[in-house]
């Protein structure tokens, strides 16, 4: 019986604590953890297709301003990010996020990218992956400077699809992703039971150590 018990204290363990290392957050931020679909010309601004490899590109944090000042295409900064340009038609991102997030008040969503001025593109959350809700849309910007926009899920809880789908076609209407990140869906079941499993290791250790000095 207490073999049962301490090995389902080290499985509850174990399973919250996969649990909470297959998601990205960092410093409190939620970032998306890899690219379910996308269309057949995602690229990055060198032109360079996206593929399985690549898919970093558009999960985490921001990483393309490598000198953090705003601006993406300074020496050393990084082109890890992906979207369309001119005459892809059509053309659309879906990131996933393995632990959801939250409908907080307020915004709940931001996108970092930069866009040509006529850019325009929809922004849809989803909670399963198969029915989306739009909730806004970005617009054009200034080629190679980013842009955090956030969005409201209003209502919409436990997101774990965000998709951003071209609108606008022509010339100045491309749009590159660096990351996608939101608030993380509070966990207390997972939370609580990885303290408590960790609190019941310890009474059964410490239990162990007792009989032992007692029978020695
Ligand atoms: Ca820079
Ligand atoms: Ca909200
Ligand atoms: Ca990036």
């Amino acid at each position: 019986m207490k073999y049962i018990f301490f090995v389902t204290c080290i499985a509850a363990i174990v399973s919250a604590s996969a649990h909470l290392a297959e998601a990205e957050v960092i410093g409190g931020v939620n970032w998306a953890d890899d690219v379910t679909d996308y269309s057949s010309k995602i690229q990055n601004y060198g032109g360079t297709l996206m593929d399985s490899t690549t898919e970093f590109w558009v999960t985490g944090a921001p990483d393309a301003d490598a000198d953090g000042n705003g601006y993406v295409w300074d020496a050393g900064d990084l082109d890890n990010l992906a979207g369309w340009r001119t005459t892809d038609a059509n053309q659309f991102l879906i990131v996933h996020f393995g632990i959801g997030l939250a409908d907080v008040p307020g915004d709940d969503l931001s996108i970092c990218s930069f866009g040509g001025p006529n850019a325009n593109a929809n922004v849809f959350a989803s909670a399963n992956g198969s029915d989306y809700v739009q909730i806004g849309a970005l617009v054009g910007g200034t080629p190679g400077h980013l842009s955090n926009e956030s969005f409201d899920f209003d209502g919409l809880s436990n997101v774990h699809y965000v998709k951003v789908e071209r609108v606008a076609t022509g010339p100045q209407t491309g749009i590159f992703f660096d990351a996608f990140g939101g608030v993380p869906v509070p966990e207390p079941a997972s939370a609580t039971f990885l303290a408590v499993g960790i609190g019941l290791l310890g009474l059964y250790r410490r239990s162990q150590f007792l009989r032992s000095r007692i029978s020695g």
